[in-house]
């Protein structure tokens, strides 16, 4: 029986959901807590509502339950950041604080907290780019993820708290849409590719872009979460890659499961964005701190893709 006691924030969204699920396979139903600001059926296991940028509402959920360990997942992402800065400004980091604040008065043993490729910007290697790459993120979520990790580093250095973080590049799944990112392109063409649709993509077919499917996320996130404290050297946010592929790649690799899918593309404001990012990641801090290895590439998580949507399509009499 675990003796830990997870609180999840953000957990009807993309990665949160499916996270949540993993961490109850791992802890045991019960010791998972989901919390997120909407309602969402379908949660086996201890849910309400919290809203993190209440910090006596986060204080309360983590007292109430006895937490030992936050999952805090709840942002605004690049797309949908852009539409109110401000806003997403606020979101971001008022709920980060609120968190490590909760869990600095709390001795909360374990906090994770997710970055992502969206941290860089310009004047950085695109292919392969570094972990200690600059950061001159142009989104605001970029930036609220940039001053996040600092802010990360800052409690880790400050106070011992022992926070741990990935930054994630787009993660595709079909257990979960994504909301409001910049990657969500490449959940979106597999969905129309199941439903016989065509797909009109909103970057441009060249535009390449780091990715991971979200069974490596997942593990990733365990696995970071799961290593000994001392072999944890970033304490900033590591660089995690799965694979790299553009909107031509994919179609043309979910082609040949569906030879009669048809992609055309028409770039909107997303483009910017994407250009903004790297190609690719080197992850070898990750590889060498905690052994993390990517299992899927885009061949493997395409077949897995088409075939898991087409089960869940059906069982809902949608195919
Ligand atoms: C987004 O596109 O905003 C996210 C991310 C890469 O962090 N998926």
């Amino acid at each position: 029986m675990s003796k830990d006691k997870i609180l999840v924030i953000g957990a009807n969204g993309q990665i949160g959901s499916v996270l949540t699920e993993a961490l109850r396979g791992t802890f045991g139903t019960n010791n998972v807590v989901a919390t997120d600001i909407r309602e969402a059926a379908g949660h086996e296991g201890p849910f309400e509502l919290l809203n993190v940028l209440d910090a006596k509402a986060v204080a309360d959920a983590v007292e109430r339950h006895g937490i030992t360990q936050i999952y805090h997942l709840a942002a605004i992402l690049s797309a949908k950041g852009e539409q109110n800065p401000l806003q997403t400004w606020d979101i971001n980091m008022g709920g980060l604080f609120n968190v490590f604040e909760v869990a600095r008065a709390k001795g909360i043993a374990k906090i994770f907290f997710p970055s992502s490729i969206a941290v860089f910007g310009a004047d950085i290697p695109r292919q392969m780019t570094p972990q200690n790459a600059v950061l001159k993120p142009t989104t605001v979520y970029g930036m609220s993820k940039s001053a996040g990790e600092l802010w990360s580093q800052y409690y880790f250095l400050k106070y011992g708290m022992d926070i741990r973080s990935l930054r994630y590049p787009g993660v595709i799944g079909w257990q979960s849409d994504p909301g409001g990112g910049t990657t969500d392109y490449a959940v979106e063409i597999y969905h129309n590719a199941v439903k016989e649709q065509d797909y009109t993509c909103f970057l441009s077919e060249n535009t390449i872009l780091p990715m991971i499917y979200m069974d490596d996320a997942i593990r990733a996130t365990l696995e970071l979460m799961d290593a000994e404290a001392s072999k944890i050297n970033v304490r900033t946010s590591y660089n995690l890659a799965g694979m790299s592929f553009s909107p031509s790649e994919i179609a043309a690799t979910i082609q040949l499961e569906k030879p009669n899918f048809k992609v055309s593309y028409a770039p909107d404001f997303r483009q910017k964005i994407a250009k903004s990012w790297p190609e690719s990641i080197d992850d070898s801090a990750a590889r060498n701190d905690w052994h993390w290895k990517p299992k899927y590439d885009l061949s493997s998580m395409t077949k897995d893709m088409i075939f898991q949507l087409q089960k869940k399509y059906k069982l809902f009499g949608a195919l």
